[in-house]
């Protein structure tokens, strides 16, 4: 029997955001609390989280992905966040990126045909930066924004392991 993979759908940055936000996560890390900086390689967008997922169901989610029309635009990072109980200090943006809202909306609808309800809370674009945050960071606004370039929506799995959560691409939009 095959055990359940954690997955979520999510949008990764093109290389020069990638390092700028992950200089960014090292310049903040020791002012929160001593957290640890994510590794450049882990720093995405979750647009849906869906948890521990039956292998059964997993082909279905590969096949969605793979006809999903990949999402094409930009995305201004340029404010910074806290979420407490998660101990995250974030990356996100001032004004809502419609785009993003769209996309996240558009696909929990498909996800719903597929017997995954929607969250109910609100969704607050983000890309966690720092993690053991026990504090937020003193600045509000990220040193200089960054433009994040985005051309293809994935489904990924993760794995938890002693030095982090390790992901791993299942699909990628076409
Ligand atoms: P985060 O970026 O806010 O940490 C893989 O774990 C991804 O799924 C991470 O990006 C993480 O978001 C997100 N994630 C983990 N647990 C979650 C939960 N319970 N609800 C929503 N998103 C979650």
């Amino acid at each position: 029997m095959h055990t359940p993979r954690r997955l979520f759908f999510a949008l990764w940055p093109d290389d020069v955001s990638r390092r700028a936000l992950a200089d960014e996560a090292h310049r903040l890390a020791p002012g929160c609390g001593d957290g640890d900086a994510l590794p450049a390689e882990n720093l995405h967008i979750t647009l849906a989280f869906l948890g521990s997922v039956d292998t059964a169901r997993i082909a279905p989610l590969i096949d969605l992905t793979q006809r999903w029309p990949s999402p094409c635009g930009d995305w201004t990072l340029d404010r910074l966040g806290h979420f407490p109980r998660p101990r995250i200090v974030w990356a996100g943006s001032l004004t809502p990126e419609t785009a993003l809202l769209t996309l996240q909306a558009d696909l929990w609808q498909a996800l719903s045909h597929h017997g995954f309800p929607p969250p109910q809370r609100d969704f607050t674009p983000h890309v966690s930066l720092v993690r053991q945050a026990d504090r937020p960071p003193p600045e509000t606004t990220l040193s200089e924004p960054v433009r994040w370039r985005f051309d293809h929506l994935a489904l990924v799995a993760s794995e938890l392991g002693d030095g982090g959560s390790r992901y791993t691409t299942l699909a990628r939009s076409e």
